[in-house]
């Protein structure tokens, strides 16, 4: 029987998007940052001129699953990572705008079979954010080092099963953005 493991070591030949919620991006273009340096360290080239990691800006959170699902479909990408930052004011908007995020990143990764990294900060204040976005730790490295690991998982469980490529799961989606 096997043991898959994802490792980091063959990134170079990975594709990734990257989708970011304009909303609190004094946050989330740190959390971008830390994901690019973690990614340029292991071999892959983060410029948008590049071919290896597409960038797709969006509104908010809430709009992060469609577009992450949309460029799943694609078929092009090996990993999509989400970063949002979610920040609890005085209504209860956070409550919805984090569940859906939430759920929806999970069904696109559900759904499409390419690995989705849900990289969205839930935090009660903007400190508390600012904090995990690169004055205490920087979770953007984290995230793409979630994703790393899951391309390679998934790239090795799909070589040694015979199926096709991410993304094209669903009828009529095969090569579509
Ligand atoms: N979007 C966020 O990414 N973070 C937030 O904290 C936030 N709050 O608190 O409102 C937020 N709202 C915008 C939302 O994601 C949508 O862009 C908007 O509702 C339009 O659909």
């Amino acid at each position: 029987m096997a043991v898959f493991e994802g490792t980091f070591a063959t990134a170079d030949s990975f594709r990734f998007a990257i989708v970011i919620g304009r909303f609190n991006d004094l946050v989330t273009g740190k959390l971008l940052e830390g994901c690019q340096d973690c990614l340029k360290r292991h071999g892959v080239d983060p410029r948008p001129e590049g071919t290896q990691v597409d960038y797709a800006w969006v509104p908010g959170s809430f709009e992060i699953p469609l577009v992450a699902r949309q460029l799943a479909l694609s078929g092009r990408y090996d990993a999509i990572i989400c970063l949002g930052a979610v920040i609890r004011g005085q209504t209860p908007h956070f409550d919805y705008v984090s569940a859906e995020v939430s759920k929806g990143i999970a069904a696109a990764g559900f759904q499409t079979g390419v690995p989705i990294v849900f990289g969205v900060l839930t935090t009660d204040t903007l400190q508390q954010a600012l904090e995990r976005a690169g004055i205490k730790a920087n979770h953007g490295w984290d995230y793409a080092m979630s994703a790393l690991e899951m391309a390679s998982l998934m790239k090795q469980i799909r070589r040694a099963s015979g199926t096709g490529a991410a993304g094209a799961m669903l009828p009529g989606h095969g090569a579509v953005v």
